[in-house]
């Protein structure tokens, strides 16, 4: 027999976004794709719902895990969605008793005791999950077996008598190129966006090269369970970069890897294969990479492969900031890969975070200059939180200024200042949130940027200017 497994990504509560809600758009889940493509594999009968997109409540997911008759729930877990995903399970075992709820991604990751004492859940999966998903659902398949249980790497589960167990960790795959490509098929993909600012062309979905990062970020909630970088062959990787665009129309790719690219070697075999067999002219791809990954070599490879558009982790204006949380790059850097990209044609989007430890009113004033003044295309200002997973979370907890768990409240575009999850000593929390306004006013309402957007950049559509003008300005 084969399972009836339900996966769900959960959505944000847009009321967590105030006045920028309506910028959000669902947005390809890369690895809950991978997962949905593991079942189908292993011949499990399967169900997704994206509730970015689908809006279900909580009642209305349990009624279609009890209409399908799912064996099993799969819900993946990021801190500010961990409230819904509660929601979810108890709605699920309540219409549907006896079905096994599995959870994954950081946020179980890190509270996966919480999750599993609590009845939340009864197995977490810890990091990567593909081959963890695979032998568990194995062995749910015979009826749960403590023993066998116990034998799967990288599990966290609940035994009979209601005790939490935590296996052995599970060493990262490095085999990437083995697994599956994603089931985009199982998804409502023709709905995704990645997000106003990155969306250069639709249809759009998005996919990985590589997993893991070998820099150490303070504030990076990949800290401790992505540090091992794995690069995968890119000619593989253009293998899926095609079939995306075959398959199911893309017409833009998002690289969603901590950094891509990252090595000299494999962007070169990438662009040239994607060259040598014609996707850029069909296809166009962004990514997220940092300053000290480009030169002008590469950017003028990039842009002839169809690279449009780079998302840069600049996060501070401020020298010193950078240093406090482990960027090891410096604002002049950051100045002159935006003018190397300016001069090879890739947009930029600058992301920044105001409100890092230490930061004052000054700094995040000088943050906001900082962005107006080095060329970018884009710029967004998010708001420093302590995620589950980073460092940052660690120091805060250890020195007890984060006795909390509201994870709804943790998300970067918090509109109430009362419920920010973290505050540097010197800046109150209703400067923060004006600072964020402001620092999107500042950057966009310029007269030079907005003849740079309305005549040179012209990807954002009428109901998105629209959208983000009420944002800026502050309308409901
Ligand atoms: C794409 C993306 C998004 C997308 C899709 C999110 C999603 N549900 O996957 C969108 C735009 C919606 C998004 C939003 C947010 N994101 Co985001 N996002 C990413 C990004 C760039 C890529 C994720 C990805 O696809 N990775 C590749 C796949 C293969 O890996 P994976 O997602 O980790 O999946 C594996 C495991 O986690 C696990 N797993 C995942 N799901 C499930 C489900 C089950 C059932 C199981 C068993 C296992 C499992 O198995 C997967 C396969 O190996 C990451 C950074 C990064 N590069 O990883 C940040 C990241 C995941 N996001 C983050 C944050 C902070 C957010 C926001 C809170 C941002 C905000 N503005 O406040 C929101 C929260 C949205 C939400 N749903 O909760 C943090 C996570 C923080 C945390 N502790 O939860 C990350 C790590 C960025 C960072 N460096 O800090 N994000």
């Amino acid at each position: 027999m084969r399972l009836r497994v339900l996966l769900v990504n959960p959505a944000m509560d847009g009321r967590a976004f105030g006045r920028y809600a309506k910028l959000m758009e669902p947005m390809p889940v890369v690895g809950l794709a991978s997962l949905a493509a593991i079942c189908e594999r292993d011949g499990h009968s399967l169900r997704v719902i994206d509730q970015f997109v689908s809006a279900s409540t909580p009642e209305e997911v349990a009624d279609v895990a009890r209409i399908f008759g799912a064996d099993v729930l799969g819900i993946g877990v990021l801190t500010p969605t961990a409230p819904t995903c509660a929601a979810i399970a108890v709605a699920c075992r309540a219409a549907s008793p006896g079905i096994h709820v599995i959870a994954g991604n950081i946020h179980a990751d890190v509270f996966s005791n919480e999750l599993l004492a609590s009845g939340i859940a009864d197995y977490v999966a810890h990091g990567e999950a593909e081959d963890t998903l695979s032998e568990l659902l194995a062995v749910l398949d015979g009826g749960p077996d403590d023993t066998a249980l116990s034998a799967i790497a990288g599990l966290s589960w609940r035994d009979s008598a209601g005790q939490v167990h935590r296996n052995t960790a599970r060493t990262h795959r490095c085999d990437l190129d083995s697994l599956p490509w994603p089931a985009w098929h199982r998804f409502p993909y023709q709905h995704y966006g990645l997000l106003p600012l990155a969306d250069v062309a639709r249809p759009t979905l998005a996919m990985t090269a590589s997993r893991g990062c070998p820099y150490r970020c303070e504030f990076c909630s990949l800290l401790f369970s992505g540090s091992h970088y794995r690069a995968r062959d890119p000619i593989a990787v253009v293998d899926e970069y095609q079939a995306l665009h075959e398959r199911y129309g893309a017409r833009q790719i998002g690289f969603v890897d901590p950094i891509f690219p990252l090595g000299r070697k494999m962007l070169e075999t990438f662009c040239e294969e994607v060259m040598r067999r014609g996707l850029h002219h069909d296809v166009v791809w962004v990514s997220e990479t940092r300053v000290d990954q480009i030169d002008r070599a590469s950017l003028r490879l990039m842009r002839q492969s169809g690279c449009r558009r780079l998302l840069l982790g600049i996060e501070s204006g401020v020298d010193m900031l950078l240093e406090n949380v482990n960027k090891t790059f410096t604002t002049e850097r950051v100045r002159a890969a935006v003018q190397l990209c300016r001069e090879e044609r890739i947009e930029t989007i600058g992301l920044f975070m105001l409100g890092l430890p230490g930061e004052t009113r000054e700094m995040s004033e000088q943050t906001i200059e900082f962005a107006a003044s080095i060329g970018l295309d884009f710029a967004k200002f998010a708001i420093t939180v302590p995620f589950p997973g980073s460092q940052l979370f660690e120091d805060l907890r250890r020195e007890g200024r984060l006795d909390r768990d509201d994870w709804e409240n943790f998300t970067t575009f918090q509109p109430n200042p009362d419920l920010l999850p973290f505050v540097p000593r010197d800046v109150s929390n209703a400067d923060l949130i004006r600072l964020q306004q402001e620092g999107t006013r500042r950057f966009y309402l310029r007269p030079s940027m907005i003849w740079h957007h309305l005549v040179h950049i012209r990807t954002i559509q009428p109901r998105q200017i629209i959208n983000g003008l009420r944002s800026v300005l502050g309308a409901a």
